[in-house]
């Protein structure tokens, strides 16, 4: 095959497209479970009423920019391999703009609400700072201008602070003062366009911001430098008048050994450290929760019980590998456990952002509306499920009976903090032994959660 300049390609798409980048598509609409029509939604009905609120309200579905429309397919054994014909392959802000005008076409024909961005993905990295905010500048015009003309909204912004080699030792956390300087001047145009346009939120993912070896890493010198950046931003934020809420995104390797903010509990633990707690709540991803050793369900909960839940990167790992996969999720066990803590918590004005990339081999661009239209599929049904067992109590009557020993007059005391170990151990050794345990019922449980599962 003899290969057509980028340009030409462009012109091609342009002309054959009358500038439409997903031709053969039309909006994804709602047809129901019984629908064999794979370019729709057979479970996401986006007005339709479920637990008080339409499914839209509930899962603010956010498309991501960074893996949608700057993922290549490159892996570290072979090149890319995605066929975008809208994309010239260029670092150029003209390209930059119309890959712009194809994600929009995207967003709306997927019917999704929002889409999240990194700076560098949106426009590319000028010679120097200045051109690269100005670059930013230009696309964030035509990003506006599509914002108003589909009514896509912006769920958050964040900087790319890793993929530039400056930032190989940190960003917030290097050892280089002039690499701080440069993440939080990158930090300070992030947040101006993040609130210029609308944007809801704002992210923290800390991608080099941990260590490969203790034997050249000051970690308490770095820690109190991260915590000072973040303090920095919440300033700037109110200096600007930006509303949005803060969220850092737990992570527990990859790039690093370790990653400071590995889990919900060293971020919250982080957090009150520095004295973070009321700026800041959790941007909790499924394949992140993976990699630290737990389930979703685990991390949402620690987020949500501590009110710092602020939103989900809706993604999944492979059990079988050991790193960030970023998956799309369909498996509806997972989006149940998500949505049953989502509902309990509340999400707003986070979102069910899919940071998640099509594999390699699916190079099509029809190829990302399945991607996007399974998982939302699968929240979606997550979310009935969830909504019916909330309903009838399926799991929380049981919980409550479970700990109903604690609702006596004993528990009450121990709870409200009136009790002593003298005064505990007067009482056992009167009684001389505890009551007897009761069963957990733990395979009864899960039993009624597939019941519901099998009803939908
Ligand atoms: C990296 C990751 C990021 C963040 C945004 O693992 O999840 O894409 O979501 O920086
Ligand atoms: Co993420």
């Amino acid at each position: 095959m003899v290969r057509k300049s980028s340009e030409l390609q462009l012109l091609d798409w342009c002309q054959a497209t009358l500038m439409t980048a997903f031709p053969e598509i039309s909006k994804i609409c709602y047809e129901g479970p019984d629908s064999d029509n794979p370019l729709s939604f057979r479970w996401y009905n986006p007005d339709e009423v479920v637990a008080g609120k339409t499914m839209k309200e509930h899962l603010r579905f956010t498309v991501v920019y960074w893996h949608t429309f700057r993922g290549t397919g490159a892996d570290p054994f072979g090149s890319p391999t995605m066929v975008r014909p809208w994309d010239d392959g260029s670092e150029s802000v003209e390209n930059a703009c119309n890959r712009a005008r194809a994600a929009f076409e995207f967003f709306e024909k997927l019917d999704a609400p929002y889409y999240a961005f990194h700076d560098r993905d949106v426009a590319p990295e000028g010679s120097s700072l200045a051109e690269s905010n100005a670059n930013f500048d230009a696309v964030a015009a035509v990003l506006k201008e599509e914002q108003q003309r589909t009514g896509v909204k912006l769920l958050w912004g964040t900087a790319n602070m890793f993929s530039n080699p400056r930032y190989m030792h940190g960003a917030a956390t290097t050892c280089n003062v002039e690499v701080y300087a440069y993440a939080a001047a990158q930090v300070k145009k992030a947040l101006e366009i993040t609130h210029e346009l609308g944007g809801e939120n704002y992210v923290f993912w800390g991608g080099r911001e941990g260590y490969q070896c203790l034997y050249n890493t000051d970690m308490k010198r770095e820690l109190d430098h991260l915590g000072r950046f973040f303090h920095m931003a919440v300033d700037y934020a109110k200096e600007i008048g930006f509303g949005g809420q803060f969220l850092i995104e737990p992570k527990p390797k990859e790039p690093t050994k370790h990653q400071y903010d590995s889990d919900a509990a060293a971020c919250l633990n982080f957090l009150r450290t520095y004295g973070l707690t009321d700026h800041f709540k959790l941007n909790i991803e499924t394949n992140h929760a993976t990699l630290a050793g737990h389930e979703m369900m685990h991390e949402l909960e620690y987020a949500g019980m501590q009110g710092a839940l602020g939103s989900i990167d809706a993604n999944t790992g492979d059990l079988l590998l050991g790193w960030d996969t970023d998956q799309f999720a369909t498996d509806y066990y997972l989006t149940t456990q998500i949505m049953l803590v989502l509902l309990k918590y509340g999400l707003a004005p986070g979102g069910v952002n899919f940071d998640a990339k099509v594999r390699r081999e699916s190079f099509e661009p029809v190829d990302l509306f399945h991607a996007h239209i399974g998982s939302m599929d699968a929240f979606a049904k997550g979310l009935r499920i969830a909504a019916a067992i909330q309903a009838d109590d399926a799991l929380s009557a049981p919980l409550a009976a479970r700990y109903s020993s604690w609702d006596g007059e004993l528990g009450k005391k121990i709870e409200a903090g009136d009790c002593s170990l003298a005064e505990l151990e007067a009482i056992m050794l009167e009684k001389g032994e505890a009551a007897a345990n009761e069963s957990g019922r733990q395979e009864m449980l899960l039993n009624v959660v597939n019941r519901y599962i099998d009803r939908g």
